[in-house]
């Protein structure tokens, strides 16, 4: 049988069209009146079987019935759905370099696991991740048994393999291009923040309006704002201009007080309907900016 699987019923094809055929020949009536409650278009070659999914919001149910003397035994389990997806992102308890590719999960309709590393394990002589890590760094991210590091790197990743890196290579390269824009404006804050705490946030935010006023041109260039910020689909700069504009607004609330297709973008990604039940999880409100002390 192997290699001549039938895709739906289990047995090879050469089985199954011959026992089509006999079907078509009359044969096989016993067989139909007794499998005639599973509303199969054919009879069920005996010994068959057929998948059941039901995806849900939680795990996925999966079931296989198998056709044996008129009677479809049905087989029923259940497993977490991230381990259909394999999605694994190991960081700190932390939004950080990790959230933007939440978001794109979540927008994307994807489960994943999260694996978190307390900072006090991270910088003990013999922890594993760090050992693992290629750049002594996280976040790391698992699909199934494929490993990745650095966050933009990831980023890049899953926009090729959900097409929402670009239509074109000019695309894509403009779709770069932001996405570096914002890694820019990241590593200023990571500065401020955590590099420099002692000199305060006071001369970084009064500088914002510069920085934010790059990207509100970008936007401005792209359906007058009212779309994404390359092309007329959403691309992982997208998520990642997002991810820059929360952490800003929780951080200095009024800083796009005179930008108002920032204000606009960030509103309308923010409300697509399965990026907002990410963002209102207590996953998400849990996991903190900065640090927890
Ligand atoms: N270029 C890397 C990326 O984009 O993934 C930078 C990763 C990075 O700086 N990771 C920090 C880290 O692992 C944590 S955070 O900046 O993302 O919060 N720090 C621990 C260490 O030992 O360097």
């Amino acid at each position: 049988m192997a290699g001549d699987l039938y895709p739906d019923h289990g047995v090879t094809g050469t089985e199954n069209r011959q026992y089509n055929r006999e079907q078509r020949a009359g044969k096989h009536e016993a067989d139909a009146a007794l499998y005639k409650s599973h509303q199969c278009e054919q009879t069920p070659h005996p010994g068959s079987w057929r998948r059941h999914d039901q995806r849900t919001q939680g795990p996925l149910v999966a079931g296989y019935g198998i056709y044996t003397q008129g009677q479809e035994i049905l087989l029923t389990f259940s497993f977490c759905s991230s381990l259909v997806s394999g999605y694994v992102i190991t960081y700190f308890p932390l939004r950080g370099r990790s959230e933007t590719i939440r978001l794109i999960l979540s927008d994307q309709g994807a489960k994943w696991t999260e694996e978190e590393v307390q900072f006090t394990d991270w910088f003990t002589a013999n922890c594993e991740h760090k050992k693992q890590a290629v750049f002594g760094q996280l976040p790391k991210f698992k699909d199934g048994d494929f490993v990745l590091y650095q966050s933009n790197s990831i980023l890049r990743y899953l926009g090729r393999k959900y097409g929402i890196a670009g239509g074109s290579n000019q695309e894509s390269a403009l779709i770069d291009m932001v996405n570096d824009g914002v890694e820019d404006l990241r590593m200023k804050l990571v500065r401020v923040l955590f590099y420099e705490p002692e000199k305060g946030t006071e001369k970084y935010e009064a500088d914002l309006p510069d920085q934010f006023s790059a990207f509100e041109r970008i936007l401005s260039q792209n359906s007058n704002g009212t779309r994404f910020v390359v092309g007329d689909q959403i691309s992982y700069a997208d998520y990642n201009l997002l991810d820059i504009l929360h952490v800003h607004l929780a951080l200095f609330p009024a800083c796009l007080a005179s930008f108002p297709l920032l204000t606009a973008f960030s509103d309308r990604i923010s409300s697509r309907p399965k990026l907002m039940e990410y963002l209102k999880s207590e996953a998400r409100k849990n996991r903190p900016i900065v640090p927890k002390k």
